[in-house]
């Protein structure tokens, strides 16, 4: 089994977490989504990471879809509900992590910009999504059942890995204000030694965008 990507990327630390939880030995191949690289698009059309290459050489990529392959392969120890309606509903939490993660990523994207042609409204709109996606993530977290509870879901992974994301990129440095159950729990979280592999390295600039 191999993964493309590096820990850089929420994504592909979201993977990793699963593996490692999973406990299913792979190989990270570090590759940059940036730069063209064939180790990327020659596993994905759409040139981007991560990619998970099992061992009869099919590819397959995007996030959500990976973590579904290995719950299906690898069902112990289970990360969604056996009940189809209730795994659905831990996904959704996934998809909701996923698009603070993706808005945190078009935020360092317009950063990388000079000063002077940054998108102001883009900024604005995005921090948004931010805020209103992390104050439902509190909520769900208070309700303690598909985030939070007893036991570890795919969407703890999600949520830990954004808010990971949040913190490297320091985008939004004041997120934990008014959020503590989120707070509590990524501190769990990041204790685990999945998370403690897949930490991103120290990042050389802020909003290098090679290293999205
Ligand atoms: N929805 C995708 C998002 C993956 C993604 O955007 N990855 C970034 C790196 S963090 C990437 O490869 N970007 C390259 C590009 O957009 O061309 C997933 O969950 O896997």
């Amino acid at each position: 089994m191999k993964l493309i990507g590096s820990y850089t990327s929420p994504y592909v630390r979201k993977i990793s977490v699963i593996l490692l939880e999973k406990n299913i030995a792979f190989e990270l191949v570090n590759a940059s989504p940036w730069s063209n690289d064939a180790n990327v698009t020659a596993v994905n059309p759409l040139g981007k990471v991560p990619v998970l290459v099992n061992s009869r050489g099919e590819s397959i990529f995007d996030s959500p879809i990976i973590a579904e392959y290995l719950e299906l392969t690898y069902p112990e120890p289970p990360l969604l509900p056996a009940d189809r309606l209730d795994a659905l509903r831990v996904r959704q939490i996934e998809a909701l992590a996923d698009g603070v993660t993706d808005a945190t990523m078009a935020i360092v994207r317009e950063c990388v910009r000079g000063a002077g042609e940054q998108n102001e409204n883009v900024l604005l709109n995005q921090r948004d999504k931010i805020r209103r996606g992390l104050d439902a993530l509190e909520r769900h977290a208070r309700e303690g059942l598909r985030l939070n509870g007893p036991v570890l879901t795919l969407a703890d992974i999600a949520v830990a890995c954004t808010l990971g994301f949040i913190n490297y990129r320091r985008v939004m440095p004041n997120w934990c204000v008014d959020r503590p159950v989120l707070v509590t729990l990524v501190e769990r979280l990041f204790a685990r030694t999945s998370f403690a592999r897949t930490a991103p390295p120290v990042a050389a600039t802020l909003y290098g965008a090679e290293m999205l």
